[in-house]
């Protein structure tokens, strides 16, 4: 049966599959930092593309590979390429396709070290960049400029879940001769995928869900054409963040779960949102299948389930706030997210630190919005824990 015909929770399970050397069910470990070759002549062939095979894991490895095609085939995309982190998944493809004199347009809702490599870094190599409320289309199209060569957008927002319309960003993007890249970390192919909706490249930080127990930090960028797979592995060789084979073993064994898990995590942060916003201690929530959330039609529009995130705030503010993520005993305080324990942060005073308070209030980052990433437990047992926390 092709694959393509199969439903995202097989897909999980099979994608990426290969056939290996005593016919094992699961990819091998390649833990080699090379690979041999048969004569002179024949590393010679490797190396000028003239036939296909491994030389070096920073250049390519069967294990990253086979995990690579997974991530690939669950987006709808053609190849893609495994990272030592999110952000060398960024940072590989900004560098890609962006060059001096070039400006890119930014969602204003981003992972704070996103915000910070674009403002602080890039920006030494030329790069020029506007940060905008990329939920608000008009906004968009008004900081388009001449040379504006890429948006990138993060959807939904880290931290505060603003939504973007892929569709009608990718049209405004083509339209004006730019790429659309899209961090789709916060919601994996399970439940958004861009190459759906017209994005051109997909990255993650597989860090979060795709891997999904909190053990490894990785990234990947997805394409859909080699023109683009085929640059983007020439700077990614160049720059050297690359996957490990062994964290690339971890993720494709966890991506065999996404599916199951993903729904799990909508199930419970749908209850535990609700019971949220009927708190009397609560001041606002905001969770994509609530129906008081701000984007709820864009949401409905392109997300097949509501996700795992959720962000909200106490009456009290940050004083509130903080007695609470002290107060918490199955959530655990730490940053990170996607993992199936669910854990509770700061974003002011921790992921979106680096940012600054101006670009923070800009981004509607407030001081006392309190980040939930739910995990799998039992909800019951959950939604206990954050009462107690609150009372
Ligand atoms: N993109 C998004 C949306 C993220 O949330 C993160 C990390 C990254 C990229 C970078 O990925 P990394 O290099 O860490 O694999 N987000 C984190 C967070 O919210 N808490 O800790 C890390």
């Amino acid at each position: 049966m092709s694959h393509q015909k199969l439903s995202i929770e097989s897909k999980c399970i099979h994608a990426g599959i290969g056939e290996y050397e005593y016919g094992p069910v699961v990819p091998p470990i390649y833990q080699t930092s090379t690979f041999k070759f048969q004569s002179v002549e024949h590393g010679a062939k490797l190396f000028k593309g003239e036939e296909n095979g491994y030389i070096y894991t920073r250049m390519g490895n069967p294990t990253i590979e086979a995990m690579e095609n997974a991530v690939a085939e669950l987006e709808g995309g053609y190849k893609s390429l495994g990272c030592a982190s999110g952000m060398a998944a960024i940072h590989t493809t900004l560098a890609t396709f962006l060059v001096s004199g070039e400006h890119v347009i930014v969602s204003e809702s981003v992972y704070g070290p996103t915000a910070t490599l674009i403002k602080n870094v890039l920006s030494r190599y030329g790069i020029e960049s506007d940060f905008v409320e990329t939920a608000n289309l008009d906004k968009v199209k008004n900081a388009v400029k001449p040379n504006t060569k890429m948006i990138f957008i993060e959807t939904p927002g880290n931290p505060t879940l603003e939504t973007t319309d892929i569709q009608t960003v990718a049209e405004i993007a083509h339209e004006n001769g730019a790429r659309l890249v899209v961090d789709n970390t916060f919601m994996s192919p399970v439940l958004q995928r861009p190459f759906e909706l017209g994005a051109d490249v997909v990255v993650h930080s597989m860090t979060k869900f795709l891997n999904g127990h909190a053990d490894v930090v990785a990234g990947i960028i997805v394409t859909k054409d080699e023109e683009t797979y085929a640059s983007l592995r020439k700077m990614l060789n160049q720059l050297g963040g690359t996957i490990d084979p062994f964290n690339a073993f971890l993720v494709h064994r966890g991506l065999k779960t996404l599916a199951l898990r993903m729904k799990k995590h909508c199930e419970n942060a749908q209850k535990i949102a609700e019971f949220l916003e009927a708190h009397p201690k609560v001041e606002w929530v905001r969770y994509p299948g609530l129906k008081s959330f701000p984007y709820y039609e864009t949401a409905q529009k392109q997300h097949y389930g509501p996700g795992g995130m959720i962000s909200f705030e106490l009456k009290g503010g940050l004083e509130a706030g903080a007695k609470m993520m002290n107060s918490v005993k199955l959530c655990q305080l730490a940053v990170s997210l996607g993992g199936v324990e669910t854990l509770i942060q700061h974003p002011a005073t921790m992921t979106h630190a680096s940012m600054g308070k101006e670009a923070r209030e800009a981004a509607g980052i407030t001081d006392g919005l309190v980040r939930l990433s739910v995990g799998i437990e039992n909800v019951d047992e959950l939604i206990e824990d954050l009462n107690q926390a609150m009372e």
